[in-house]
């Protein structure tokens, strides 16, 4: 069967739903194609903290009702380093702060808008294809109940994660990619216990890196830095909270309220960076486009600025008839996503523990920790990035 729409979108994770949601705002056809169950994306543990931009942009388009109600807001993170630990002000240095919400909120929040304005997304479908790319009458083929479907559009944008179709759709002699694959992953949990602290711990030791978050009064969200290779079978509950621990400043480790987990999963950490965003008449945007090591939280904030620039583009070309946005759609996003790939590269070598590290690398680590604890400039930057850069 074939139909047409004015933008089909490839995967329905925050990206893609959250602009199918603008462009429906804005009368704007569209789409969203996702290959999984809608309770497979909703069960997803993945971020935790939202940059202001972000949470301006969701307020802006109606989805903020339950994230200004239920989400923490903070002012500030902690850093432990060496048995020291000093925190790093948000307001003093950035005059912001942070959102604390779990993407799964979010997800939740933009599926129940979406299917009240009865927007369409086709789940479980499958050989996910993109044709004519270049030409006026891009298409996307798919099958879904064992029917083959295909979609002609004006435009086709993939939000399909770094494992989609829509990158490698276009060419090797146009596509450039940058990576950098860290030697470690993090071991994360979810524990029904109250979180350690009341603002986020990073913590740097000779074990290695840990992080203390939180979704709520009593869900906690811990990482420990772990090899590529664990098996988080060899990682039951109480060999996680024994490591965390001694990982912590003793102040937080005496504090630390353990019980079971509900979710236990590794996440390996990768640089990322694919240019061009657009080809054509397909653009990409999320992580089909980018990865960031969660290390600076910047992953679901870039997503959420792509999809930005290119919903503005978008409603341009359509109610203004203006393709200046289409054009530049690609420039100005990668501007803003290298800035967060050097943020979350330099939070990410300042706080793990690399092997292959010498002395000498571990004594810059400990005077670039220093410095920080020391300098209300230093701190202010990394304040002014953590909190995001304007979009
Ligand atoms: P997503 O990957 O979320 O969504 C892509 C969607 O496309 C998925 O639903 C997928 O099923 C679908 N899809 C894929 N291929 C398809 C195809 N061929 N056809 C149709 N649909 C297809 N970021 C942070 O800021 N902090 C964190 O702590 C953090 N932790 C993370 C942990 C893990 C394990 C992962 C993988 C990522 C983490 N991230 C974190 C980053 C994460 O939040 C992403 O930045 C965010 O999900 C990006 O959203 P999307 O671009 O929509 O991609
Ligand atoms: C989280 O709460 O999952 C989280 C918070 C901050 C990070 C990464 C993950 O840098």
């Amino acid at each position: 069967m074939t139909t047409r729409t004015q933008v089909t979108i490839i995967g329905a994770g925050p990206a893609g739903s959250l602009l199918s949601h603008i462009l429906t705002l804005h009368g704007i056809d569209n789409l969203v194609v996702e290959r999984q169950t809608a309770d497979h994306v909703l069960s997803r543990i993945r971020a935790g903290v939202l940059e202001r931009g972000s949470v301006d942009l969701l307020t802006r388009y109606g989805l903020a009702d339950r994230l200004l109600a239920e989400r923490f807001v903070h002012e500030g993170i902690n850093i432990a380093y060496g048995g020291r630990s000093f925190r790093v002000d948000f307001a003093e240095g950035a005059g912001s702060s942070v959102t604390v919400y779990g993407q799964t909120e979010i997800q939740k929040d933009l599926y129940a808008a979406i299917g009240a304005e009865d927007g369409t997304i086709v789940f479980e479908a499958s050989n996910v294809a993109i044709h004519d790319p270049t030409t006026d009458d891009p298409a996307v083929t798919f099958i879904v109940d064992g029917d083959e479907h295909r979609v002609e559009s004006d435009f086709v944008v993939g939000c399909d994660g770094y494992h989609g179709v829509s990158r490698p759709t276009i060419p090797s002699s146009i596509l450039r990619m940058w990576e950098r694959v860290y030697p470690f992953g993090w071991l994360g949990i979810l524990s029904e216990t109250p979180p350690v602290n009341d603002e986020l711990i990073y913590a740097r030791s000779e074990y290695g890196f840990a992080l203390c978050s939180m979704r709520n009064e009593m869900l906690s969200r811990y990482y420990v830095q772990c090899a590529l290779d664990t098996d988080v079978e060899d990682w039951p509950d109480e060999r996680f909270w024994e490591e965390l621990a001694r990982r912590l400043p003793t102040w937080a480790a005496e504090r630390l309220v353990t019980g079971p987990s509900i979710e236990k999963s590794i996440a390996p950490l990768r640089s990322f960076v694919a240019s061009p965003l657009r080809y054509g008449n397909l653009f990409i945007a999320g992580d089909a486009a980018h990865i960031v090591p969660p290390t600076g939280a910047k992953g679901l904030n870039l997503a959420i600025s792509d999809v930005a620039y290119l919903a503005e583009a978008l409603v341009d070309h359509y109610e203004r008839n203006d393709g200046t946005g289409i054009e530049t759609y690609s420039d100005r996003a990668l501007d803003r996503v290298w800035k967060a790939v050097r943020f979350s590269w330099w939070m990410t070598t300042l706080l793990h523990r690399f092997d292959d590290d010498d002395a000498f690398a571990t004594k810059l680590q400990e005077a670039e920790l220093s410095y920080l604890e020391g300098s209300p400039a230093a701190r202010a930057a990394l304040a002014e990035n953590y909190v995001g850069l304007p979009l």
